[in-house]
């Protein structure tokens, strides 16, 4: 079980802190013996990844923005020049302007709606078709999902859309990169107490209800989901591609 990532390279968008779904999964990748490369958005959060990150054995921390194609070529650039392949990607991205994550999904700006789809969906297509020509042996591209993309949830409003975007991109990239036995699949996580979800109304309330109304009576973990993202990278899960799998303790069962 140690090594089932032995001699993989994988790289991971997403992480802002410990507390981040990417950092779960890179953990686990890690300590399944991959060898990892991650970028980071912005000056701001250079300095945590570098912490976190630059402990790993024979790691490559990246700048990405995926707003500028410029930059994104440059760190799939350098990932070919220091590694010269690519087994699997950690997609881990989203925003939205504050405001958009509150009051009614009817008052969206067309420039929250352009954001949130740009940064939280095309980024996927876009980080895909760049990684494709390295995955010369195949790979594993995985994602990050919300249930506000396939029911309505109080206040996360244009990021349901967003997301609802993004698992429909997963099902058309997943037909497209078969041929190259790339997999494309996402995670549907429960709410987690991460930075993006610090700065949401309500979010303490959210968890409570959640925890309270889902099977396992307890919300998920970042780790829980880090050990499903280990699972979709690696050739245990070869014949799963386009799906969406919940990691949420069951909440998305649940009727009444
Ligand atoms: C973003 C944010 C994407 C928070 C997110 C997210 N995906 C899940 N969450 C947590 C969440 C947020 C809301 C919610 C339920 C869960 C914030 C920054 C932009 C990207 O609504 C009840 C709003």
């Amino acid at each position: 079980m140690k090594s089932m990532l032995k001699d993989k390279v994988g790289m991971i968008f997403g992480v802002a802190n410990k507390r981040s779904i990417a950092w779960a999964c890179a953990d686990a990748a890690n300590a399944n013996g991959a060898k990892l490369a991650f970028t980071y958005q912005g000056e701001r959060l250079k300095e945590n990844v570098e912490k976190l990150a630059g402990e790993l054995p024979d790691s490559l921390i990246l700048p990405c923005d995926v707003t500028d194609q410029a930059s994104v070529d440059s760190a799939f650039e350098a990932v070919k020049e220091r590694y010269g392949r690519l087994d699997f990607l950690v997609h881990s991205i989203a925003f939205a302007p504050k405001e958009a994550l509150e009051g009614e999904f009817v008052t969206t700006t067309r420039d929250a709606f352009r954001t949130a789809l740009e940064i939280s969906a095309f980024s996927l297509t876009q980080v895909a078709l760049a990684a494709a020509p390295l995955m010369t042996d195949g790979g594993s591209i995985v994602t990050m999902s919300y249930y506000g993309a396939e029911k309505v949830v109080n206040n996360y409003n244009v990021m349901g859309v967003a997301k609802a975007a993004l698992e429909a991109s997963v099902r058309y990239l997943a037909a497209d990169l078969g041929k190259q036995n790339i997999r494309v699949n996402a995670i549907s996580a429960g709410p987690l107490n991460t930075l993006s979800a610090r700065g949401v109304k309500n979010m303490g309330s959210l968890l409570g209800y959640v925890g309270e109304k889902s099977p396992l009576r307890r919300n998920v973990t970042a780790q829980e989901v880090g050990n499903t993202s280990l699972f979709l990278v690696s050739d245990l899960s070869s014949g799963i591609t386009g799906e969406t799998i919940y990691v949420d303790c069951g909440y998305n069962i649940m009727g009444i």
